[in-house]
């Protein structure tokens, strides 16, 4: 039975695949890496053991390592897009020192790793429409600059080490749960509060900018699944393209204007956001993952905003 560890397991996805993975594999075998300040709490807490797994602290890793004989990590300590460009140094701190101390143990213990990357390690000059696989990537934000190292480490670690990393490109990501903090698709997580809890919603990017956008159980079980995937099959690594929505701002007031049809939504654009989200694709080409490891979405738009709606409503409005 596999022993996994995940790094920054109190954010917006690590809290989620947490529960994911222990519902998959038992809850004994999965430890949540937390730091200082964002412990794990109610069922993330009770449901299985807890270590702190600071990334810049690798004694730390390799105690908790050793100690739950873990041979699976998924590495999701980072800052997202724009807390990033506010903190450039912080943001290499965690991403890349933090990513190397993860794959030197990982060389040491022999763990497999996924650490994700994002639609932000493409840059205005990739391919904005069905983004190749294989294309372009000259990101202008430290954030992009950090999860192409991203993508390049890992895969020097496998070439050169044999260890076994794997990671996708994850779109913007959509959740009942836990809120994102500091990215650039946010909004389009946010709308949705606003639209529950019966406000006018106030969109910092403009209409017209599309970018790709999935919904957490998607974005759980493509980490999950390239993990498990037959390691011949795989011809790339790090990272495969994964979509199964893009929409802008327009589209997805009108998907939630459907079902909440009083809902109102006015602009006031955030330039760093905005620039940000032009530099991102518009609609990537994910035939590689789903030819290599058989990805495939559940969910679209439509399908998402009522699941949403019905979360949110049961959960802000008892
Ligand atoms: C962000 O907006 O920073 C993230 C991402 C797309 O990587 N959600």
């Amino acid at each position: 039975m596999k022993k996994i560890f995940v790094v920054g397991s109190t954010g917006q996805i690590g809290s989620e695949l947490t529960m994911e993975l222990r519902r998959r594999y038992g809850n004994d075998n999965v430890v949540a890496g937390y730091i200082p300040g964002a412990e794990p709490k109610g069922e993330l807490f009770e449901s299985g053991p807890a270590e702190l797994a600071d990334v810049t602290k690798p004694e730390q890793l390799a105690e908790a390592i050793k100690k739950h004989n873990i041979d699976a990590i998924y590495n999701l300590a980072a800052l997202l897009s724009v807390v990033a460009e506010k903190k450039p140094l912080l943001a290499w701190k965690i991403g890349i020192d933090g990513l190397l101390n993860i794959l030197e143990l990982a060389k040491e213990h022999n763990c497999s790793v996924f650490t994700p990357s994002s639609i932000g390690s493409f840059g205005l000059n990739t391919p904005h429409f069905m983004t190749p696989q294989d294309t372009i990537q000259r990101p202008k934000t430290i954030y992009g600059v950090s999860k192409v190292t991203t993508e390049l480490l890992s895969d020097y670690y496998h070439s050169k080490y044999g260890v076994d990393t794997r990671s996708v490109r994850f779109p913007g990501i959509i959740s009942n749960v836990t809120p994102p903090g500091g990215g650039t698709t946010d909004y389009a997580v946010d709308i949705y509060y606003y639209a529950v809890r019966g406000e006018k919603f106030t969109c910092p990017i403009k209409k017209g900018t599309l970018m790709d956008m999935m919904y957490m159980p998607d974005a759980l079980n493509a980490a999950i699944s390239l993990m498990e995937a037959n390691p011949d099959r795989l011809v790339h690594r790090n990272g495969f393209n994964i979509a199964s929505m893009s929409f802008d701002p327009e589209e997805i007031y009108n998907a939630i204007k459907k079902y909440v049809p009083d809902f109102e939504m006015v602009y006031d654009v955030d330039p760093l956001k905005q620039s940000i989200a032009e530099s991102w694709p518009d609609k990537m080409d994910d035939s590689c993952a789903r030819a290599e490891w058989d990805w495939k979405p559940s969910y679209d738009l439509d399908s998402m905003t009522v699941d949403m709606l019905e979360k949110l409503r049961a959960r802000l409005l008892k």
